[in-house]
C-alpha cells in the first residue's frame, strides 16, 4: 500500500531546518519539541518574534485534518457553506461513533448500516465531492486509524474529536477542535490557538510486571486533575519515555485529553521507527531520519527541564503501580494496592459486572496481546470468569492481525463478545441488557472517560478506568478488590492460582495484515458529485445563518439554568442515543443541558420557566423563552464543557437563543466553540459571584456595546425584589473573535469575506 501524503510530509520536513533556525534566533534559548513543532507550523512562515506562552494568539498552518462521523456531519455542513471546491489540506472522515455494540461485530455493523445509512451516504458523498479520504464503518476508530496511516513525527494536525491528541504517540502536535475550526483549515485559512504553556513529564526507569503505559497517564491525571493541563502541551521525555512502545505513547497522549491538555507529545525515537516500519511507512522513517535532531527537544532542555518547562513532573516507571481511576471522573486515581480499601470505604459495588477493552486509547495490537495473555492463563488454569467481557479492536488492521495470530480465539474461549472496530460502549453506543433498571453496579474498562451515564446511560453504573491487562484480571476475578499482584483466584479444582504478569508483543511478529482496510479514496474531480440532504430528514438539516449581533447591549435576559458541579459536554449535549441527531441541529437541541444539575433544586432537566413559574425540561423552557423573544443565560461551575470537542454543545444554546454562558472556568475546546458560534463565553471575575445569581434574576449587559479585548464586561443582576447589583465578567476574546460575535458566528464572517 502506498504511504498517504508522503509528498506533503517531505515538504514539511524540507522547511524544518530553516524554520527551526528562525525560531532559535527569536526565542534565544534551547527549544522543547513542542516549541519546535509549533514554530515550524506558523502561518506566516519563519518566526519573526517570540510568542508569549499562555498569552499570544498565534496563527498556525496545520498539515492535516481528521473528523469522525459524529462531528464530521456538523463540520461538513458548515464547510458546504464556505463556498470552496476542495479541502485545502489532506483531510479524512472516519465512521466509528455511530455503531452500537450489542450482539457482535457482524450483526452490529449491519444494524448500524440499516439505521445510519442516510448519514453514512451523506458523509461518503460529501467526502468524495470535496477531496476527503473516507474510512467506512468498521474500518476502525479514528485515532488508531490516524496513528496507523497518517500521523508523522513533527507534524501538526487538528481533528474534530478531543482525542485527536493520540497522534502525539508518533511525535505530532495533534489537537482536538470543534468543527468550525476544522472548517477554517479545510477552507485554506489560518488556524488560531493561544500559544500553549509547557508541562514537562520526565519518565525514568522502565515499566515492569503489571504496570503499563496506561498507568503513566492514570497517574498524571491523578496529579494534574481534569483541569490541570488546560492551555498546556504536555511533553514526555527521558529514558523511560524511550522505553515505551509507540502505541503505548499514543495511549498516554490520548488520555491527556482528560487533564484538559491542549495536546501531549513525545520526541522521535526508535519505537516510532519500529511502528512506522511495521505499518508500511519506511519512507516516513527515511525522511524523518534526515532531520531527526529537529524532531525531538534539545538536549539542554531535557538535561535542565526545570528551566524550560512551566511545570515539571517526574515519574519513575520502575516504581509505578498499576492504577484504577474512577468512578465518575478520570482523575480520581487509586493504586491497585489501595483499591479494595477505597472501594469499601466509599461503598463502591465490589462485584464487577463487565470488563471492556478497547476505545481509541487502548485498542492496539500490544493492548490486545497483553490482555489476551491474562485470559489465556485463566483458561489454561480452569478459572471461570466472573464478569462478562467485550472487546473493540481499534482498526480492521488490528482486528485482522489479532484474528490471524489467535488472539481473538483466546478471548472467545472465555465467551468474550468481539464488537465492531469502533467506539461502541465508550460513547454510550452499547445496548446493555438491563441498564434501564438503573441498578447500582460496577464495570471496568480501558477507555478514557467514565463520566456518569457515559457507557450505558445508567447514572448508577460505577465505571473504572484501567489498563487492558488489569481489566482482564479484574473482570476474570469479578471483584474490584482483586489485586493480581498479590491475590490468587480459585480454579474449578479448588486450587489457588496466581496470575503471572501480562506479556505481549509490541508489534506483530509476522507483520500487520489486512484484507480490506475500509478506505475509500475521493474522486480526483468531485465537482459533479451531488450531496443530497432530504428536507424532511430527521437526521440531517442544512444550516441557516445565526443572526448577527444588533450592536446593542443585551438586556432583560432570564436564567435558563445555573449548573452545579461537573458539567461536561456529555451533560450539555449527551451522546449515546442522541448521536443520531448530530447532523440535525434542531432535533439535537432537544438534549440541551438535560444532564446538568440545577443548582436550585439539585435535579437534572428540571428548571423553572420564569415566564410561567412552572418547572419544565431545560430544552422546552428555553424554546419558550425563544418563542417569547427573551434572551437567556447559562451559568456554570469550574471546567465547564470538559470532555468532548462536540460543537453541538455550543450550537444548541446558540440555536435556541441563549446569548451567554457564564462560568467559573472553561475547558479549552468548548470555550473556543462558543466563540466560533457567536456566543458570549465569559468567566466570573470574582468566582464567588456565582453565588449571587438567583433563579429569578433578570440580567442586563451594560457595556457590551464597548466589547473590546482585555476589558471585562459588566453584568447587572436585577433581583426579584427590585434590588440591583453589578458584577464583572472576564473574557479572552481578541479582535477577530469579537468580530465573530458581531457577525453572529465565525462562519458568517467567512461567508462575508467570500462574497
Ligand atoms: C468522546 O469521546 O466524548 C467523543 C464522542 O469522541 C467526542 C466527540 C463527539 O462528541 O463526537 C470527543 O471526545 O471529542
Ligand atoms: Fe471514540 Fe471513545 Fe475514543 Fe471518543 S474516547 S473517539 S468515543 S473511542
Amino acid at each position: 500500500m502506498k504511504v498517504f501524503d508522503i509528498d506533503m510530509i517531505r515538504k514539511v520536513y524540507e522547511t524544518y531546518p530553516e524554520r527551526i533556525a528562525a525560531a532559535r534566533k527569536v526565542v534565544g534559548r534551547p527549544l522543547t519539541l513542542s516549541e519546535k513543532i509549533l514554530y515550524a507550523h506558523l502561518w506566516d512562515g519563519n518566526a519573526a518574534t517570540a510568542f508569549e506562552k499562555g498569552k499570544s494568539y498565534v496563527d498556525f498552518a496545520p498539515d492535516r485534518v481528521a473528523m469522525q462521523d459524529a462531528t464530521a456531519q456538523m463540520a461538513l455542513l458548515q464547510f458546504m457553506q464556505a463556498g470552496k471546491k476542495k479541502v485545502a489540506v489532506p483531510s479524512t472522515v472516519h465512521c466509528d461513533h455511530l455503531i452500537q455494540a450489542k450482539i457482535g461485530a457482524t450483526a452490529d455493523l449491519q444494524r448500524s448500516f440499516n439505521e445510519n445509512n442516510e448519514v453514512f451516504n451523506f458523509l461518503s458523498s460529501i467526502s468524495n465531492k470535496y477531496g476527503i479520504g473516507f474510512w467506512k464503518p468498521g474500518a476502525g476508530i479514528i485515532h488508531q486509524v490516524v496513528l496507523e496511516n497518517y500521523a508523522f513525527p513533527g507534524g501538526m494536525m487538528i481533528g474534530t474529536d478531543s482525542h485527536t491528541v493520540n497522534a502525539g504517540g508518533l511525535g505530532m502536535v495533534a489537537i482536538g477542535v470543534g468543527g468550525a475550526d476544522a472548517v477554517d483549515v479545510m477552507a485554506g485559512m489560518a488556524w488560531e490557538l493561544k500559544f500553549p504553556k509547557l508541562i514537562g513529564v520526565k519518565l525514568t526507569g522502565k515499566l515492569n510486571g503489571w504496570t503499563s503505559a496506561k498507568d503513566v497517564i492514570l497517574k498524571v491525571a491523578d496529579i494534574l486533575t481534569v483541569k490541570g493541563g488546560t492551555g498546556a502541551i504536555v511533553e514526555y521525555f527521558g529514558e523511560g519515555a524511550q522505553s515505551l512502545s509507540c502505541t503505548g505513547k499514543g495511549t498516554i497522549c490520548n488520555m491527556g485529553a482528560e487533564i484538559g491538555a491542549t495536546t501531549s507529545t513525545f520526541g522521535y525515537d526508535d519505537s516510532m521507527r519500529r511502528y512506522l516500519t511495521a505499518t508500511g511507512r519506511k519512507e516516513v522513517v527515511e525522511a524523518a531520519d534526515k532531520i531527526a535532531e529537529h524532531l525531538t527537544g534539545d538536549a539542554e532542555v531535557y538535561e535542565n527541564p526545570a528551566t524550560y518547562f512551566d511545570q515539571l513532573i517526574e515519574i519513575n516507571l520502575s516504581e509505578l503501580e498499576p492504577h484504577v481511576n474512577g468512578p465518575f471522573t478520570p482523575d480520581r486515581g487509586t493504586p491497585i494496592s489501595k483499591l479494595k480499601a477505597e472501594a469499601i470505604a466509599n461503598d463502591w459495588p465490589l462485584k464487577v459486572e463487565w470488563g471492556l477493552i478497547g476505545s481509541c486509547t487502548n485498542s492496539s495490537y500490544e493492548d490486545m496481546a497483553r490482555a489476551a495473555s491474562i485470559v489465556e492463563q485463566a483458561v489454561a488454569n480452569g478459572i471461570t470468569p466472573k464478569a462478562e467481557f467485550g472487546i473493540n479492536p481499534g482498526s480492521e488492521q488490528v482486528r485482522y492481525t489479532i484474528e490471524r495470530d489467535g488472539i481473538i480465539a483466546t478471548f472467545e474461549k472465555m465467551g468474550t463478545k468481539v464488537f465492531t472496530n469502533a467506539c461502541g460502549p465508550c460513547i454510550g453506543q452499547w445496548d446493555r441488557t438491563g441498564a434501564d433498571k438503573q441498578e447500582k453496579n460496577t464495570i471496568i474498562h480501558s477507555f478514557n472517560r467514565n463520566f456518569s451515564k457515559r457507557a450505558d446511560g445508567n447514572p448508577n453504573t460505577h465505571a473504572f478506568v484501567t489498563s487492558p491487562e488489569m481489566v482482564a484480571a479484574i473482570a476474570i476475578a469479578g471483584d474490584l478488590g482483586f489485586n493480581p499482584l498479590t491475590d490468587t483466584l480459585t480454579n474449578d479444582k479448588g486450587e489457588q492460582i496466581k496470575l503471572l504478569p501480562p506479556q505481549g508483543d509490541e508489534l506483530p511478529r509476522k507483520g500487520f495484515a489486512v484484507d480490506d482496510n475500509g478506505y475509500q479514496a475521493p474522486a480526483e474531480d468531485g465537482s459533479g458529485v451531488q450531496v443530497a440532504v432530504a428536507p424532511d430528514s430527521s437526521r440531517l438539516q442544512l444550516l441557516e445563518n445565526f443572526p448577527a449581533w444588533d450592536g446593542k447591549n443585551i438586556v432583560g435576559a432570564k436564567l435558563l439554568i445555573k449548573a452545579k458541579g461537573k458539567c461536561t459536554t456529555d451533560h450539555i449535549s449527551m451522546a449515546g442515543p442522541w448521536l443520531r441527531y448530530r447532523g440535525h441541529l434542531d432535533n439535537i437541541s432537544n438534549n440541551m443541558l438535560i444532564g446538568a444539575e440545577n443548582a436550585f433544586n439539585g435535579k437534572a432537566n428540571a428548571v423553572t420557566n420564569q415566564l410561567t413559574g412552572e418547572v419544565g425540561e431545560v430544552p422546552a423552557v428555553q424554546r419558550a423563552y425563544k418563542a417569547a423573544g427573551i434572551p437567556s443565560i447559562v451559568v456554570g461551575d469550574h471546567n465547564y464543557g470538559e470532555g468532548s470537542s462536540r460543537e453541538h454543545a455550543a450550537m444548541e444554546p446558540r440555536h435556541l437563543g441563549v446569548c451567554a454562558v457564564i462560568v467559573k472556568s472553561f475547558a479549552r475546546i468548548h470555550e473556543t466553540n462558543l466563540k466560533k458560534q457567536g456566543m458570549l463565553g465569559l468567566t466570573f471575575a470574582n468566582e464567588n459571584d456565582y453565588d449571587k445569581i438567583k433563579e429569578d434574576d433578570t440580567f442586563n449587559f451594560t457595556d457590551l456595546e464597548a466589547f473590546a479585548p482585555g476589558k471585562p464586561l459588566t453584568l447587572e443582576l436585577v433581583h426579584a425584589n427590585g434590588t440591583k447589583e453589578s458584577i464583572l465578567l472576564n473574557h479572552t476574546y481578541n479582535d477577530s473573535q469579537i468580530s465573530w460575535f458581531k457577525a453572529g458566528s465565525a462562519l458568517n464572517l467567512i461567508k462575508l469575506m467570500e462574497n
